[in-house]
């Protein structure tokens, strides 16, 4: 069976989960969002790595329905997350689901009708080729209340002209940057970078791939405003994040 085949079996088997990872405001050091990723595992292969699995669905036009499995599936947790608009939920979303407003419809048919009170964010990776997304689908999202980030930043397509053009509300630093930090002079100063550059944009700022008390000083320090990695919490099902959240209250 093709790996292909593989991913519809497994979205109509039900093979793919939704998990979860805590985003900590570095001010109040309290989780205030999450971010959803996705994870696979299936009788066959046992588990595949979204490395492998994603760059392949968004090749055959899988990666809509599998992040409206996604969706879906926040809309069924929504009344095990918390209540407030001070909370917030991150997707990731492939640039081809922005083509002909697609991401737009889906999110008017699956995520507005729950009434959620969390704010959404959407998270395009650099990997893809952001130029090509439409700027009309990103100002339509921002006027529905959605809010946009860059994830992945510094690597891949990187070009600075395309922060002008899609208004990022978030910039999401890579973890290569936040390894940087005490162990790579060259790579250390473009995080120093993409912080200031950020900060005079107006645009919030999450560090992902925080490992270490260091890393999460530093960042704090630089007014980064939100931090993401092991160092709080590996992501966990998203069944689970309620109790880890009352842990960490
Ligand atoms: O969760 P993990 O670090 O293993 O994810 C590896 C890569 O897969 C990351 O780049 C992440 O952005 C991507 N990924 C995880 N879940 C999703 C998803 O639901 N949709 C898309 N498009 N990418 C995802
Ligand atoms: O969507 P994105 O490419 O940002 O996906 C984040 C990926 O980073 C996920 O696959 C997640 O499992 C992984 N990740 C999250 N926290 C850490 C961390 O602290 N260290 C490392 N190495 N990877 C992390
Ligand atoms: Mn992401
Ligand atoms: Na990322």
């Amino acid at each position: 069976m093709s790996l292909n085949w593989q991913i519809s079996y497994g979205i109509t088997a039900n093979e793919f989960m939704v998990y979860c990872q805590p985003l900590i405001n570095a001010k109040s050091g309290e989780c205030d969002g999450i971010e959803l990723l996705l994870r696979w595992h299936n009788p066959r292969q046992g588990w595949i790595a979204p490395d492998v699995f994603i760059p392949l669905a968004e090749r055959q036009n899988l990666i809509a329905p599998l992040t409206r499995f996604v969706i879906a599936k926040v809309v069924d947790e929504l009344p095990n997350l918390p209540h407030c608009s001070s909370f917030h939920i991150a997707i990731n979303v492939a640039a081809s689901h922005f083509h002909d407003r697609v991401i737009v419809e889906d999110l008017q048919r699956i995520w507005w009708p729950a009434n959620p009170l969390p704010k959404l964010v959407v998270e395009l990776t650099e990997r893809d080729a952001l130029p090509v997304i439409d700027q009309a689908v990103v100002a339509q999202l921002h006027e529905i209340g959605v809010r946009l980030a860059i994830d992945d930043f510094g690597t891949g397509h990187s070009s600075l002209a395309y922060l002008k053009d899609l208004k990022p509300d978030v910039l999401k630093i890579d973890k290569i940057f936040t390894a940087a930090i005490g162990t790579d002079a060259i790579n250390a100063t473009v995080t120093d970078m993409v912080i200031s550059l950020a900060q005079r944009l107006n645009i919030a700022l999450v560090a992902e791939g925080v490992e270490t008390a260091e890393q999460a000083h530093y960042l704090r320090e630089r007014g980064v405003d939100h931090l993401q990695g092991y160092f709080y919490a590996r992501p966990m099902p998203i069944e689970d994040f309620p109790a880890w959240l009352e842990q960490h209250q």
